[in-house]
């Protein structure tokens, strides 16, 4: 394919072209966006959307389409510019014309749930990399279960030099490298350009030798010779390796200035260097003017995938599985797993087993991971710490696509973003686990899960100064609020093992969001001994009512602090203190409750709270009234358990004794 081969009849440097138009015509009227990424990738993008990707406009969400990531999501234009073209219902010129502005689909960088077509939310560099490494994980498991003629697609990714500067792209590519993920095609925008002008000020990578040195095949390509480009797409359909294609490229390509400077980058090109760069491109069309000849190009080019789907869409007809392909791809078998978890809440509730809360969550994973087949565990090397693998469930490998459990190694980063991807993808439900303290490693991914709506569930075991001998670097203290102030990210801590099954089905049962469950490391006592209603879907409730009277004292405590609450309680009864405990293993659930559910567990002003948990007290005190809070104020301490909460002094006296003080 050269850059005067006629495709649908207007050369294919036209239809580049458009794209480039588009973006700097809705940059300058935005006044602000990123014209250079989008010009320098056209052509390759072009020969992508017209001879690779497989893909249908009017079917955006056919699960067997390849994966379009754009991971450098600043160069957002060349997304919306394409699904525009090829004809996606969600973005239209008038989208493109509100590039940036409030209620738009064309927001400043990608974002997911804005239009069909935008895979993933991008921005923060790196990401989109790493949540394509999942998909391309999704693609081969479900491929393995489902076989070539359901399911059988390439994931492509557009990554800059800022995607593979950022410490994520190092896990992703070595994790996609391990698993041989030879649909994954990674296409670096070779431009040697980014903010603060030239690569070479800040990096000397030959990032070709390093994919190569990680199992991939490495590739290059001119990425302005559409042949080129072509030649190289081909070759990389034909690995049995993931590909890694450096596309050599001027940012900002056509500009006469600005082109191959950072001056392209970030900023609109302004009124001269604009119509510069149409005169000298031959685009002698206004502003988002699009001539309808390269716009019904465009269009038959993006038709062309439909002849495609509708054939896929005949053989899951007669497809022997497309029942199970059906329930994977809608969200897969949560139903059976809840109903699994309930029954294993009500024989907790008989057995009444003293366990960590990590342990309870892995019998819960147990009961569930036969029921419910999308369920795609793992861990970042801490599996028996973790305890995220299920009895039976085999190792995914490149030998063994069925396998249900990720070995992610130390990756907990590139770990949260692949599950990131394999939650975009569909048919899978990834879980994960690492230790609490080290979800500031994969922070940046489960916010953007959180920003996503996406089901993602982390494991975040040895979650207090509880897990001892480790000591504070592994103590985590600020987690659990510093996780809690990200929107829509459940944090679960359940306190025994009934709580737990709960908690797994409330993260289970959401499918806009993630989930974090913080599990203790040491055991803690059964509390409850019945589990006929999910009471953890409350996100808070009263776990024991006060006796002999008004109560005077609510104690709010969550994990393994509940059952310090309720030896506390005890004193203050036996002291004839009317005391209740309330459990509260999700905040965010208990802030959707009715006001009057909210009231009716907080309780009147005439009762004395305390909140209760080993860690720092933000946003305890808003939650539920507190007067008082016990919990950490500094780091932890290298200690056993039991000597680490004696010494920072959140132990059921502490709390009889701050009641006492406080009544
Ligand atoms: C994690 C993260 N850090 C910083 C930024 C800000 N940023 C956006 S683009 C960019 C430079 C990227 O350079 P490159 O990938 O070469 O893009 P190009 O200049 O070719 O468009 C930076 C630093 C970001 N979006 N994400």
């Amino acid at each position: 394919m050269s850059n005067g081969e006629k495709i649908e009849g207007v050369p294919a440097k036209d239809l580049a072209n458009a794209i480039r138009a588009l973006a700097m015509d809705a940059v300058e009227a935005a006044k602000s966006g990123h014209p250079g990424m989008p010009m320098g990738m056209a052509d390759a993008a072009t020969v992508l959307f017209s001879k690779f990707l497989k893909y249908d406009p009017s079917e955006p969400n056919w699960p067997d389409r390849d994966r379009f990531v754009l991971s450098a999501g600043h160069g957002s234009m060349l997304l919306y510019s394409l699904l525009y073209l090829t004809g996606y219902p969600d973005i239209t010129l008038d989208e493109i014309k509100r590039f940036r502005q409030l209620g738009s689909r064309t927001a400043g960088h990608p974002e997911n749930f804005l239009a069909a077509g935008i895979e993933t939310t991008t921005g923060p560099l790196g990401q989109g990399l790493a949540n394509a490494v999942g998909m391309a994980m999704a693609e081969a498991h479900l491929n393995a279960r489902f076989g070539d003629e359901l399911v059988n697609h390439r994931t492509w990714v557009i990554a800059g030099d800022g995607c593979l500067m950022e410490g994520i792209s190092q896990e992703a590519l070595t994790l996609a490298g391990r698993q041989k993920l030879n649909k994954l095609v990674v296409i670096w925008d070779d431009n040697s350009i980014s903010i603060d002008g030239a690569v070479s000020l800040s990096d000397s990578t030959d990032q070709k030798a390093r994919f190569a040195a990680s199992g991939w095949n490495v590739l290059e390509c001119e990425g302005h010779d559409m042949e080129d480009v072509a030649r190289a797409f081909q070759a990389a359909t034909q690995s049995n390796l993931p590909v890694f294609i450096a596309c050599k490229t001027i940012i900002g390509y056509g500009a006469p200035k600005k082109a191959g400077t950072a001056k392209a980058h970030g900023e609109a090109l302004g009124a001269e260097e604009l119509a510069a760069a149409k005169a000298k491109l031959g685009w002698s069309h206004g502003p988002f003017e699009i001539p309808d000849n390269i716009l019904q190009a465009w269009r038959k080019t993006g038709a062309r995938g439909a002849g495609v789907r509708e054939e896929w869409a005949s053989r899951l007809k007669r497809a022997s599985k497309r029942d199970a392909f059906a329930a994977a791809v809608n969200g897969g078998n949560v139903e059976a797993a809840v109903a699994h978890l309930a029954l294993h809440a009500r024989a907790m509730a008989e057995e009444k087993p003293a366990l960590a809360t990590r342990a309870s969550s892995g019998r819960a994973i147990d009961a569930m991971f036969e029921a419910c087949p999308e369920l795609l565990g793992g861990s970042a090397d801490l599996t028996g710490s973790n305890n995220t693998q299920a009895k039976g469930a085999a190792d995914f490998t490149p030998e063994n696509r069925l396998g249900r459990y990720v070995r992610y190694g130390i990756r907990e980063h590139g770990m949260a973003a692949a599950m990131n991807g394999m939650a975009l993808h569909g048919g899978v439900i990834p879980f994960g686990g690492t230790f609490l303290v080290f979800s500031d490693y994969s922070r940046p991914a489960i916010r953007l899960a959180a920003l996503s709506k996406i089901r993602v569930i982390h494991v975040l075991t040895h979650d207090s100064i509880g897990l001892g001998e480790d000591g504070p670097t592994h103590q985590p203290v600020e987690h659990l609020p510093a996780l809690r102030a990200i929107p829509n990210l459940y944090v679960f801590r359940p306190a025994d093992a009934v709580e737990a099954a709960e908690c797994w089905q409330a993260a289970l049962l959401r499918d806009d969001g993630p989930s974090a469950m913080a599990l203790s490391r040491q055991a803690t006592p059964a509390l409850r001994d019945d589990a006929s209603e999910n009471l953890s879907a409350r996100g808070a409730y009263e776990l024991l009512p006060a006796e002999g009277g008004a109560s005077r004292v609510a104690i709010f405590a969550t994990g393994t602090e509940v059952a310090l609450a309720v030896k506390a309680r005890e004193t203050l009864q036996a002291q004839g203190v009317p005391t209740r405990v309330i459990s509260a293993p999700c905040f965010e659930l208990f802030g959707q409750q009715s006001d009057d559910y909210q009231d009716a567990v907080c309780g009147d002003d005439e009762e004395l709270k305390i909140g209760v948990e080993a860690a720092i007290g933000q946003g305890w005190f808003e939650a539920f009234g507190l007067d008082a809070f016990i919990g950490m104020s500094t780091f932890g301490a290298s200690a056993p358990a039991k000597d680490a909460y004696a010494h920072f002094g959140i132990t059921a006296e502490a709390i009889v004794e701050t009641a006492k003080d406080l009544l």
